[in-house]
């Protein structure tokens, strides 16, 4: 069985939990509490020098890290990878896109306001990043006004990698009332089988 080390409030690792849940793959759950620096000590070092959740164990001593990667891995031979070449370059585009400008704005901005709980000591950090992340959302907004989900008219990872902080974006200080087709599209998601909150314990 999969083991995924994660920790409940992380979009990347909600990423993991909603495909597998969508795939009905059950796992065991490990909580890694990120503000009490467990991904910093040695024993989880081991799994991911990189010191990061989440962390997919898929036997001993094989262990998966980076989000987009691990759902790449989980929707081989599934219908949230297209695997035609064209198609799937552009799934693998919106990860990309996901991870570079998308996730450092609106992901980081909500840590720092809702995890951290530290409006005021990241005030600064987070007027830097608004103009990012308000260019990604506009960005997805364009092309979701003409589509029901990013690739091929086909729920895929790239709909759960982008799905997993453009949801939460308000908490993070983005409003998304200017983005009906980013919400039309979120309501999408919403209604699939198997979905579950970013809250949602398996444990
Ligand atoms: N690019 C990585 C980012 C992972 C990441 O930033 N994880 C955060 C939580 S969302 C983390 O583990 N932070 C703890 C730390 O840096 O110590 C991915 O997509 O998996």
């Amino acid at each position: 069985m999969y083991r995924l080390y994660d920790f409940l409030s992380s979009g990347n690792g909600y990423k993991i939990r909603l495909l597998l849940s969508q795939l009905k793959i059950p796992f065991d759950w490990i909580e890694v509490d990120i503000l009490r620096e467990e991904t910093r000590k040695s024993e989880f070092l081991t799994k991911n020098p990189n010191g990061r959740i989440p962390v997919l164990e898929i036997s001993a001593n094989q262990y998966l890290v980076e989000s987009n990667a691990i759902l790449y891995y989980l929707s081989q031979n599934t219908s949230y990878f297209p695997h035609d070449s064209w198609y799937d370059a552009q799934v693998m585009q919106w990860l990309f896109f996901e991870q570079y400008s998308h996730e450092p704005y609106i992901a980081t901005s909500r840590y720092w306001l809702i995890i951290l709980n530290q409006p005021e000591e990241y005030q600064r950090e987070l007027e830097k990043k608004k103009q990012g992340g308000y260019h990604a959302l506009k960005i997805m907004e364009a092309h979701l006004q003409t589509r029901t989900f990013f690739v091929n008219e086909q729920y895929t990872i790239a709909d759960i990698a982008l799905y997993a902080y453009t949801h939460v974006a308000e908490e993070g200080g983005f409003n998304l009332r200017s983005f009906p087709s980013i919400l039309s599209w979120l309501n999408r998601i919403e209604q699939k089988p198997d979905y579950v909150p970013i809250t949602h314990r398996f444990s």
